[in-house]
Order: C-alpha cells, then structure tokens, then sequence
C-alpha cells in the first residue's frame, strides 16, 4: 500500500485488514493453534460480526484464512457473536456461539467441523437443532451470551456457563448436559455479584495449587483451584478471582478477592478485554488471548482501514507466594523473535536524570522486548498485603510521569523522541497510604505519548503487591509499534496501552531510563532486545 501504516503491529495478532475485536475458541488441533476472533469483513467498525479464522504452529506466525462461521442463519442473522470451542472425549472439536437475530434475541448455539481430516478446519457446519439454547425466564434477551468451554464431572455429565444478568446483578448461569448438544439450565447459579452489570466473555478453569503446568479444563479434585473470569461491560475490564468450585453445591466461592468491578483483581489494568484461556497439550500450559481495543477515533480507524490487535498470548499459573492471584507471563515463542540485544547492569539512576540506552537508535527499535530490574529503594515497612487500594492518595492520572515523590516516579520511557515531545512513560511510584504504609504502584502515562488530537490518553494503573523477600522490582515491557505491555513484578500485575505517536515512530522512537523522584535509584540490570518483523499472511 502507498499509505504508511506506523501503527499496524508486527507480532501481535491482527487480520490483514477491517475490524477485530473478542478472541473466540482458541484450542489446539492435529498440529495447528486455531485462533477465531470477532471479525467485520465489511469494514474496520464493529458490525456484521463473523467468526475469523487463523492458524498457526507456533502462535507467533500465523496464516489468515476465510471466516468460519457467518451470520446466515435466522437466529444469528444479526451477527454471529462469542464462544468458546470444547474438545470432545473422541478429539474432535465444538464450537458453541452466541448468535444474535434480527430481533436482537441471543441464543446459543453449534457448530463442528466439516472434515475432521483437514488439520486447517476450514468449513465448520451449524447444527439442525440450532438454537439449543433460548433466554431463560427473568433474563432479557439482550443478556445472554458468550458460551464457555464445556467441563466434565465425575459422573460423566457436562457443564458450560452462559454471561447474564438479572436487573443490575451480572452472573454466570450454569447448564448440565449428558451430549453437549442438550443442555438444561441448573437451579444454582455458579456466581453472582449483586450491582456489577453485564458479564460477558465468561471463563471458567482449574489451576494447579504449585508449578506452571496448565490444567485440562475438566480437570478437578481436592488441591485444584479454580479461575472465574467475567468481562464487567460496565467498566469493559476483565476481572477474575482466583476460588473453590464446590460440586455438590455447583458453585465457585473465591479465596480472597471477590470478583467485583470495585475491589476485585484485573488480568489487566489497560487495554484488554474479552480474554478467553485454553490449555494448550503441547506445552502442557494454559494461553490466555485478550483483545486490545483502539485508543483513537473511528474515523482514524475507518481511514486505516482496519482496528484492534490482540495482546501477546500469556501463560497462566497460580501466584504461589500469594495463593489468590494468578501470573501471567508473555508465551516464551515470544524469545524466539529478540536480536540485537543491548545489555547495561548497576546503573545509578540519579534523582530527575533521564538516560538513553545506547544501542537503541537505528533499526526496528518499535519493535522491542525489555527486561528491567530496580533494587528496591530503602524505604521502611514496605510490606503491604492489602488489596483494595485503588482509591488511595496515589493518582497517577493526575500528572503522570511528571509528579516528583521520595521514592517515584521511576522507570522507562518507550517510543519517545529524543526532544522528549512523545513519551510514554511505564514506572514504579512507591508512596505511603493514608496509614503511612508503603505501597507499590505500577503506571502507564499516554498523556504526552502523541501530538495527535482525538486520542485517548488516559493513564493506567494500579498497586502491585511486593514481598517482604522481595528486594528488587521487576518490569518486562513489549513493544510493537502502537501497543505496550507491561509485566510487573514477574507477571504479578499487567497494564496494556495503545500509542500513536506523531514523531517518535520509526529510527526516532528510542528509549530511556528516567527517575524524576528525589532519591537516587539503582537499575540492577536492563536488557533491551529488538525483534524481528513479522506479517500475517493472508489467505493463500
Ligand atoms: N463482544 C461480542 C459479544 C461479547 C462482546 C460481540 C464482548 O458476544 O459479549 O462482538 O466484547
């Protein structure tokens, strides 16, 4: 194309063209991951939703091919909407959608593969008995959708859960089935949270109580926990907790943290949503994909051509040290694309200097992967266990990067212009609470990351727990072209933004360790590695 296109990402997911939004049954199938998103093949704004279709070996490559499930049918004439894909104990896969018909009534309903020999699953047929599910009683129509992967119990029987809500309660209804083709609504509901809206995009999975390895989705007993994940369409963030699911009482009862919009854990506290998680049996882990929605104004999109990406797949596995949190950690086929690395250890960090690392000039330096490590300043009672603290004295919305504090801001500045005109500052602000406790606090500042207008450039950010045995902070930051992930504290939190900068694009976006608190910090180490470019492929 004649158009330049700075902002397109390289390695992040996104089609060749048009609109994306949701993730929709990822899975692994006879040599291939499969990713389905929210696609418009008509144009880059939300509508005439279809099921787009991707494949890949290695998560990171991925081939683009033609929409797998369209809306062609009465029930879902209006789009076919999010779900989730189940494989079944013979191998095969099922996909279980929301279709939305013209009168805009949700219902749920299958689709399975046309030719189970074609590894690429191309063609994927609707069922006859479609819909298999219709809005129970008490439920608008409006308010029933996005089917999870099915689990199995003991005694053979299956269990999915559909996003409602009943006046302002948002919950997860649950429904058994000996086929996965009948289901009944069960008389428990496995969750509710009175006040938090709509969920949609539910997930619902079991974590091993220690070490990495993922859990097949049916898979229970006495030491397994369970994640519940609800996308609030309220606050459109993706909330979890991390809890017991009780088989006799056929409901999920959190440790810690309840699962409301209020008080309750993000997968992550940016751009992400409508994530949905599958286990993966090659690498015996379970990949969890979220959508990162736009920053900017359609018409920019619609002038594009195309909006949204996906983040990084991440893993997930159960915070150990907390026991009612997860980690989450960039997949690790993501190594596989750094060259070019620049490394720097015992770096003083001087109160109000800022330092370019040298080596980051030239080349695809909007393509990066960043290892960070601080020491922990010496402050006192640095141990805070609490949660609950968003709405404490720290704001980082107000002024960002630019506040001076004893012990912040700290940390880098990414896709900046050596003038400093762009800058998109990701850091550490360590400050103490109304009950002159420290507390930790993790932010990512778009408000000077562009000279562009109609970008929203709102801060994100939140408290990151630390350690009494943890002396350092660590922060892994990926970068490509108009996303930026943050990792903090070995994945304990994470924070997505969207940037379009203006000039710092291309050989002039660099970047920068800064700390503009007053206290001198040091950098234990900094590796900056540059990635190599990748393209989807369209459809051959
Ligand atoms: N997006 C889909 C719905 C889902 C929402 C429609 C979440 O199924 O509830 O595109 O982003």
């Amino acid at each position: 194309s004649c158009h330049s296109q700075p902002y397109r990402s390289s390695y992040h997911f996104q089609p060749p063209k048009n609109w994306m939004n949701d993730p929709n049954g990822p899975m692994y199938y006879e040599g291939f991951y499969h990713l389905f998103y929210q696609y418009n093949p008509g144009g880059a704004v939300w509508g005439n939703l279809t099921w787009g279709h991707a494949v890949s070996t290695d998560l990171i490559h991925w081939r683009d091919l033609e929409p797998a499930l369209k809306p062609d049918e009465w029930y879902d004439n209006g789009g076919v909407w999010s779900g989730s894909v189940t494989i079944c104990p013979d191998g095969s896969p099922l996909i279980l959608y929301t279709g939305v018909a013209d009168d805009l009534e949700q219902s749920q309903n299958l689709a399975v593969p046309e030719d189970l020999a074609d590894p690429l699953l191309r063609k994927w047929v609707k069922s006859r008995e479609n819909p298999i599910l219709r809005h129970p009683v008490g439920i608008d129509k409006e308010d029933f959708r996005d089917p999870t992967t099915a689990w199995q119990v003991n005694d053979g029987t299956w269990r999915i859960l559909v996003g409602a809500k009943m006046g302002r309660d948002g919950m997860a209804l649950l429904y058994k089935s000996e086929d996965l083709r009948h289901w009944e609504l069960d008389e428990n509901v496995l969750h509710t949270v009175p006040g938090s809206g709509m969920w949609e995009c539910l997930d619902f999975f079991p974590i091993a109580p220690f070490g990495r390895e993922g859990l097949d989705t049916s898979v229970n007993g006495p030491h397994v926990k369970h994640v519940l994940k609800a996308s609030m369409y309220d606050d459109q963030h993706d909330h979890y907790a991390v809890g017991t699911y009780n088989l006799s009482t056929e409901s999920f009862t959190p440790i810690n943290h309840a699962l409301d919009i209020q008080h309750g854990l993000h997968y992550d506290y940016g751009k992400f949503y409508a994530s949905k998680s599958f286990y993966d049996p090659v690498k015996k882990r379970r990949i969890v994909w979220g959508w990162s929605n736009e920053s900017d104004s359609a018409a920019q999109d619609i002038a594009r051509g195309w909006a949204s990406l996906q983040a990084i797949p991440r893993v997930l596995w159960l915070d150990t040290a907390l026991g009612d949190s997860l980690i989450q950690a960039p997949i690790e086929e993501v190594d596989d694309l750094r060259v070019g690395k620049v490394s720097k250890t015992d770096v003083d960090l001087e109160a109000g200097s800022v330092i370019k690392i040298e080596g980051s000039s030239g080349g695809q330096v909007v393509l990066l992967d960043i290892e960070v490590i601080f020491e922990y300043p010496n402050v006192s009672n640095v141990i805070v266990q609490d949660y609950g603290f968003l709405n404490g004295p720290f704001d980082c919305g107000n002024g960002g990067s630019a506040q001076r504090g004893v012990y912040g801001p700290f940390g880098l500045l990414v896709l900046t212009d050596d003038a400093y005109q762009e800058q998109t500052a990701v850091f550490f602000y360590i400050a103490q609470d109304a009950n002159q406790r420290w507390v930790t606090h993790f932010c990512s500042d778009q408000s000077r990351s562009s000279l562009l207008h109609d970008i929203d450039t709102t801060a994100f950010w939140s408290d990151v727990r630390v350690l009494p045995t943890e002396n350092f902070l660590s922060l892994r930051v990926l970068v490509d072209h108009s996303i930026v992930e943050s990792f903090v504290q070995g994945g304990r939190m994470a924070i997505t933004s969207r940037v379009y900068p203006k000039e710092a694009v291309d050989e002039k976006a660099h970047v920068f360790l800064f700390n503009n608190s007053t206290t001198q910090i040091t950098v234990r180490s900094i590796n900056v590695w540059q990635m190599r470019s990748i393209t989807v492929l369209p459809l051959a």
